[in-house]
């Protein structure tokens, strides 16, 4: 049994969290889920499943309206629910589906606490434990920008009030992150990677996504806000940080066909 089952929209940057921690430090993560549009047929669960047909017929005693990213009713046990009361994924579980970590840094942080071998990714100390909730806590705070300007684009809802919102979250968090690798090069907390630096690099990837709506943008007369050059210009530490833990063998398989993809996009512009 793995030591962590995470159910989840694949592929999620947000998982990224886990996978990216675990690979690191040596911890079993199960992953179970399906494209974004395909799970409304799936069953929520600590056994989470396509739907059958014993599901299908439970109907009304299951469905839910969402409230967040899935504009239709969603099949959630009541199981389900217990574990995690505000319904969301990423969901993860423990051994046997009796405990649910919910909030991807969450689960993060109990891929950390789980380790058996590696960095010591949530620090040596109470001081550095607690340094690294303050990289988690900013990047949610950065993150909830980013996903309503990112549903807003998702559902052609975009306005220049929502971009504005999320292009001063973005240079905030920018900045702030500059700021501390100028005076600590190589990593946020400590001398060697931990949660703050991998949420970093899933919180920035997450953003980045911006740019499948290239198209979107432009009708409204928006800018991107994550302009790979120009960001490089302002923030160079924070960015070549970025670069580099990207490349780091754990980070790799999950971002590198992210990033193919993203620069594929961005090539073909929107003809
Ligand atoms: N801050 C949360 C965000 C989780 C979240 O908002 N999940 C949405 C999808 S993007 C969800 O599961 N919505 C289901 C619903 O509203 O029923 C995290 O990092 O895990």
């Amino acid at each position: 049994m793995a030591d962590l089952r995470i159910f989840s929209y694949i592929p999620n940057p947000r998982i990224w969290k886990a996978t990216i921690a675990a690979r690191l430090c040596g911890v079993d993560v199960e992953l179970r889920g399906a494209k974004p549009g395909q799970l409304s047929e799936w069953l929520w669960d600590y056994d989470a499943r396509p739907l059958n047909n014993v599901d299908r017929a439970r109907g009304k005693e299951l469905l839910r309206q969402s409230r967040t990213g899935f504009n239709t009713e969603l099949y959630k046990t009541d199981g389900f629910l217990a574990a995690h009361p505000f319904g969301t994924v990423p969901a993860a579980f423990g051994p046997n589906g009796d405990i649910g970590i919910f909030e991807s840094n969450s689960i993060a942080r109990a891929v950390a606490r789980l380790r058996r071998h590696g960095p010591a990714l949530y620090g040596d100390d109470p001081y550095e434990a607690s340094r690294i909730d303050s990289f988690l806590d900013v990047s949610l705070v950065f993150a909830l920008a980013g996903q309503n300007y990112l549903l807003a684009l998702n559902n052609n809802a975009i306005t220049a009030d929502i971009h504005g919102q999320a292009r001063k979250a973005f240079t905030t968090y920018m900045a702030g992150m500059e700021a501390a690798l100028s005076s600590s090069p190589s990593y946020l907390v400590g001398d060697d990677i931990t949660l703050a630096d991998i949420v970093f690099v899933a919180e920035l990837c997450s953003f980045a996504r911006e740019a499948v709506h290239l198209e979107r943008l432009s009708e409204h007369g928006l800018e991107i806000i994550f302009q790979p050059d120009a960001t490089a210009a302002s923030y160079p530490t924070a960015i070549a940080h970025f670069d580099e833990l990207c490349q780091g063998p754990a980070f790799v398989p999950d971002i590198a066909p992210f990033m193919e993809k993203l620069e594929a996009r961005r090539e073909a512009g929107f003809s």
